[in-house]
């Protein structure tokens, strides 16, 4: 560290050049990130807001009552008149509070999981193969066996699976509504029923749905039921700095009831709140004031034309692939196009792509090109994208 001060002026100077190394969302070749560049008013109200914490709400009651008025406003976009949450860092967090709140309840209603018990039950973590990395590490930070359910021929986690995976140790069950690599959303109503019917906490991972599937539904798409309005469902993660457009970070947790906080509070006595259920303490404000301000700036009108236009581009490009002899491993529901070609070996496709200067991922299950069409990814970019490929092909000899 430098002893003597440096100069604003030099310091701004200095950091233009990390900068610069960054790719832009705006350039339109960021194709593998369920991020996007944040809306403009939230940028600035986030700058606004960077000195309040969360974690002792007393000295910032104007910031925790943004913080009420987003839970409201997102849990009515889930079917919850009443929700019970926080805005945390992001899926991860939410996740791992969700299953945090599973857990706490099973050693309490169960007996499982608890270390006072005479004999210690470990507890198990149903989720679909094509779940998030995050249930990994909230399964390592809770001491709980992860058992991953299959997956059928769409790619939708397999009910009988599920079923048969069920045992008594069984703390919680999780459905995803828009998986990471392929967008698919499982059959969140058939788990809905077997959670109910074994006692089961049920988590539904919408970190990337959950900000488009209620304004494509609002639009006609044809989306089955995922949410809260399903009675299983105990906790839905969302993340507002996906789909939603607010600055990183941003992710949400939605309980249907006050107990599944409860559970998981610990005490603060000195505080200006007693007790606290989030995982970390000392929390940014900045990311609830964001949230709230583009929300309202968007409204249901305005995420609706964001989703569809996101849709719009994602039908463009899969037709597009399939005309020019590529293979799409879904039928895209949500904006998320995954691809391979008969002929070309996915990471080399990746590799070529990649020279070229397209920022492709690749999925693992199965393995596959993974293209997310998030707001930055206009029209011209693709048609842009298809021409490479196009000179792949030619180079390659490939008709
Ligand atoms: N649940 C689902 C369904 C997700 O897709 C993700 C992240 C999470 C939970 C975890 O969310 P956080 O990363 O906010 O904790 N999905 C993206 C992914 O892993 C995250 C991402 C975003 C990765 C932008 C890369 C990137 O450039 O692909």
């Amino acid at each position: 560290m430098n002893q003597e001060p440096i100069k604003k002026e030099k310091i701004l100077e200095e950091l233009i050049e990390f900068k610069e190394k960054d790719l832009k969302f705006s350039d339109g070749r960021i194709l593998g990130s369920m991020c996007t560049s944040a809306n403009s008013l939230a940028k600035k109200v986030f700058y606004d807001f960077l000195d309040s914490n969360l974690g002792d709400p007393g000295l910032f009651e104007g910031t925790q009552s943004l913080e009420e008025e987003v839970i409201n406003d997102i849990g009515s976009l889930l079917s919850l008149e009443k929700p019970y949450g926080n805005i945390v860092t992001g899926g991860t967090e939410a996740n791992l509070m969700a299953i945090r709140a599973a857990r706490n309840l099973a050693r309490e209603e169960k007996n499982i999981g608890n270390i006072a018990a005479d004999e210690y039950i470990v507890p198990e973590l149903i989720v679909p193969k094509s779940a998030h990395f995050s249930f990994e590490k909230a399964a390592d930070v809770l001491s709980l066996k992860l058992v991953e359910a299959d997956l059928d021929e769409n790619y939708q986690v397999d009910i009988g699976s599920v079923k048969d995976n069920i045992n008594d140790n069984t703390i919680a069950i999780v459905g995803i509504a828009g998986t990471t690599e392929l967008g698919v959303i499982d059959p969140i109503k058939d788990l809905s029923k077997i959670a109910t019917r074994n006692n089961i906490y049920l988590h539904v991972d919408a970190a990337f749905g959950g900000f488009s599937i209620p304004f494509l539904k609002d639009l006609g798409y044809e989306i089955p039921k995922f949410d809260f309005s399903l009675d299983g469902v105990c906790s839905i993660t969302v993340d507002p700095h996906k789909m939603g457009l607010a600055p990183i970070p941003s992710g949400c947790i939605l309980f249907r009831d006050k107990k599944y906080l409860e559970i998981m509070a610990v005490e603060a006595p000195y505080l200006t709140t007693k007790e606290q259920s989030t995982l970390v303490g000392t929390r940014l404000g900045a990311p609830v004031a964001a949230t709230w301000a583009v929300m309202q700036y968007m409204g249901r009108e305005g995420y609706g034309e964001n989703a569809n236009e996101c849709m719009i581009n994602t039908h463009f490009l899969a037709d597009s692939l399939s005309k020019e002899g590529f293979e799409l491993t879904v039928e895209p529901k949500l904006n998320i196009v995954s691809f391979n070609h008969p002929k070309i070996p996915t990471d080399d496709l990746a590799k070529m792509l990649e020279k070229e200067g397209w920022m492709v991922s690749v999925s693992s299950y199965p393995k596959a090109i993974r293209i997310i069409l998030m707001n930055h990814i206009k029209h011209n970019h693709m048609v842009e994208f298809l021409d490479t490929l196009d000179e792949i092909k030619a180079n390659l000899d490939i008709k």
